[in-house]
């Protein structure tokens, strides 16, 4: 049997507000975090101007959220002033990082930010200087006494490691589309990988030929994340209903970010670019995954 997300029936958990001038349109792609007991969503949302910000929505339970009423990062400098994009957020060492793209005339930079409370945010700087990227997450832990990094140069995942998560070398390829499949065309890191007894979890997404975005799922050595141990061939979460089949844009599942709880994954995701949802995944699953 293949791994599949069970999405969470209280679908969307949340939309955009006619209420803030920067979220009436879109709010989607959010980075999760756990901090002093409470389940933090740093989503993107679009307004008006139709330019990307980051906001900040937060809860108890992981499924009913408050929201802040103004974003907790809006663009302040030239590389990004068409908007801050699709964050990812890592707490290393009980310091949260958010790499973010930032997008202006130049192109999609990755960028990075840093956080002791996931509110206020001090921006570190474009961390893979000029060239378009984006879909980068840190790694949750350091490997091999360094920390280490997904980007997407396209079409593919890439791997690249850092002494000081500002300059990054060791760059490789070490996924790729698989042609004729749902992933044949791009693929790209969701959140930060989970860590589990049989390698690390990465729920990535992917599209075809016909721009459906789903997610798919991996495994990578944790001591060498460059060796994948297993893919799937099947997505684990493709658009269904009405707002991930229609939204701002059609067919989209998109995920920067997930929870773990005790006994289950569970992948928060932007539907149709539009709003936020939830789908989870057993540990019992991913174990069963795992060992067949
Ligand atoms: C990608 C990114 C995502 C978006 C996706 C689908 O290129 O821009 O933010 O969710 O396209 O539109």
């Amino acid at each position: 049997m293949s791994l599949t997300l069970t999405r969470y029936p209280g679908n969307p958990l949340l939309v955009p507000s006619p209420l803030n001038a920067w979220e009436t349109d879109n709010v989607f792609n959010a980075a999760m975090a756990r901090h002093n007991g409470l389940i933090y969503m740093l989503y993107r949302a679009q307004g008006l101007d139709r330019i990307s910000r980051i906001g900040c929505a937060v809860s108890a339970d992981g499924y009913h959220f408050n929201r802040l009423a103004e974003p907790v990062v809006a663009p302040a400098n030239e590389v990004e002033s068409f908007g801050v994009e699709d964050p990812r957020v890592t707490e290393l060492d009980g310091v949260f990082y958010m790499l973010y793209t930032a997008y202006s005339p130049q192109g999609t930079r990755v960028a990075l930010a840093r956080s002791t409370n996931l509110i206020a945010w001090e921006r570190l700087g474009v961390v893979l200087p000029d060239e378009d990227n984006k879909d980068a997450v840190l790694f949750p832990e350091k490997i091999g006494g360094r920390y280490a990094m997904f980007h997407r140069r396209p079409p593919d995942i890439w791997l690249a490691y850092s002494d000081d998560l500002l300059h990054w070398t060791d760059h490789q390829s070490i996924m790729q589309p698989r042609p004729g499949q749902w992933d044949s065309v791009r693929i790209g890191a969701g959140g930060p990988v989970f860590k589990t007894p049989w390698g690390w979890l990465n729920i990535y997404h992917g599209y075809n030929e016909d721009r459906v975005y789903c997610l798919g799922v991996a495994l990578h050595d944790l001591d060498d994340p460059a060796r994948i141990l297993k893919r799937q061939d099947e997505p684990v979460l493709c658009p269904l209903g009405p707002f991930e089949q229609w939204g701002d844009v059609p067919n989209v599942v998109f995920t920067c970010g997930g929870i773990e709880t005790e006994d289950a994954y569970h992948i928060y995701y932007g539907g149709g670019d539009h709003v936020m949802a939830v789908a989870s995944v057993s540990k019992a699953e991913v174990r069963a995954f795992a060992k067949t």
